[in-house]
């Protein structure tokens, strides 16, 4: 395939795969299969950054990978075309990480709104992988010098300190990437965020000032990606509204959060505007937008939880696609970790 830029993007294998991780991922990850090279990953090194009674222990996270890889074929993502694989496979992850550890400042880390979320009130007990994650990730995306990178809104601040990685990278080696032949002195390009889906950040159905999370612990938080037909329509019709009728106009839905919520995830899933939808259900009562947005919910999601599901009771198959994506992960990865040494001065063998 002869695009220039390169797409680099991943999931966790965390379980609870949902309708967030589909509308602000998943959905971009499809659609830029038609403009560039696409490298999806199953970054199941980043699944572990809590204890195993978060990601659920070996089985589970094996479950899990091969689940979200279902997820990505089933939504249309195709491995032959592209590169599927989990991020384990391939050495040079952890490698980069330890050259980019190296150049992150702990200052820059010590900013990272996510890992206070997620490590909350009892920061020591927190694990170094944890804190380490956006070094990682940062990783993850130049190990294949990938040019842009769809995420969600919520990880927008990782991917800035890719870029901060990548530049101060190329200017503490600048002489020697120039000595390798880059003339320009850069070696790592700055990786571009792609936030530009239809629902850059889905809440909770439980709370609306919330991201939908898969680490939420109420089930009724979020609509999963496998879960049937009658679980979405209850999910949905227990959301939490508000006494008002819809309102006619976006700007009514400034300080309604869950209102807003369910509006954005009507428009994204049918393909069209919230005023579109405000113009169908505005004045109207909950009832009968829950109603239609069941319908367009499970119209979307049943063939997608159906094909994941015939998907992952052929675990042979799942894997398959994933040593085959990382057989050509793996071509990129090995030059890039090969020139990454020679810019540092690391002797290997030639
Ligand atoms: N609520 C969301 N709305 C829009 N996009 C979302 N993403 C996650 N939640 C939402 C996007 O999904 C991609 C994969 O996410 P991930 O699994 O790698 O990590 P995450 O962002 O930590 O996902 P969760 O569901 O929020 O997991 P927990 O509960 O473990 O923190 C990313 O591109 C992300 O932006």
């Amino acid at each position: 395939m002869a695009f220039v830029e390169r797409v680099f993007s991943g999931v966790q294998p965390t379980g609870n795969l949902h309708l967030g991780n589909y509308l602000g991922a998943i959905v971009n990850f499809v659609k830029m299969q038609q403009t560039h090279n696409c490298i999806y990953c199953v970054v199941d090194m980043h699944a572990i950054t809590q204890g195993p009674e978060v990601w659920g222990g070996p089985a589970e996270l094996a479950r899990n990978t091969r689940e979200v890889t279902a997820a990505f074929i089933a939504s249309g993502i195709d491995p032959k075309k592209h590169i599927v694989f989990n991020q384990s496979q391939i050495a040079g992850h952890a490698e980069l990480t330890w050259i980019f550890n190296c150049i992150a400042r702990i200052g820059w880390l010590n900013r990272m709104t996510q890992f206070k979320e997620k490590a909350g009130k009892d920061r020591e007990n927190a694990s170094v992988g944890l804190y380490d994650y956006p070094v990682l990730m940062a990783a993850d995306i130049l190990l294949y010098r990938a040019t842009h990178v769809p995420v969600g809104e919520d990880q927008k601040q990782h991917l800035e300190l890719s870029r901060d990685i990548a530049q101060k990278f190329n200017n503490d080696f600048g002489d020697s990437i120039r000595g390798h032949g880059f003339a320009d002195g850069l070696y790592f390009p700055q990786p571009e965020p792609l936030i530009t889906g239809p629902a850059t950040r889905v809440m909770s159905l439980r709370d609306g000032t919330k991201k939908m999370s898969k680490s939420e612990a109420s089930d009724n938080s979020r609509i999963n990606l496998t879960d049937d037909a009658d679980t979405i329509a209850q999910k949905i019709r227990k959301a939490k509204t508000d006494p008002e009728p819809l309102p006619s106009e976006e700007k009514g839905l400034e300080t309604r959060p869950e209102a807003d919520n369910l509006v954005g995830i009507y428009a994204a899933l049918a393909g069209v505007t919230k005023q579109d939808v405000l113009k169908e259900f505005g004045g109207g009562q909950f009832s009968n937008f829950k109603n239609a947005l069941v319908e367009v919910c499970v119209a979307k999601l049943a063939p997608i939880a159906a094909e994941m599901k015939r998907l992952v009771a052929d675990p042979g198959y799942v894997d398959s696609v994933l040593v085959d994506g990382a057989n050509r992960a793996r071509g990129i990865a090995d030059e890039t970790m090969r020139m990454t040494k020679d810019i540092v001065g690391f002797i290997r063998q030639r």
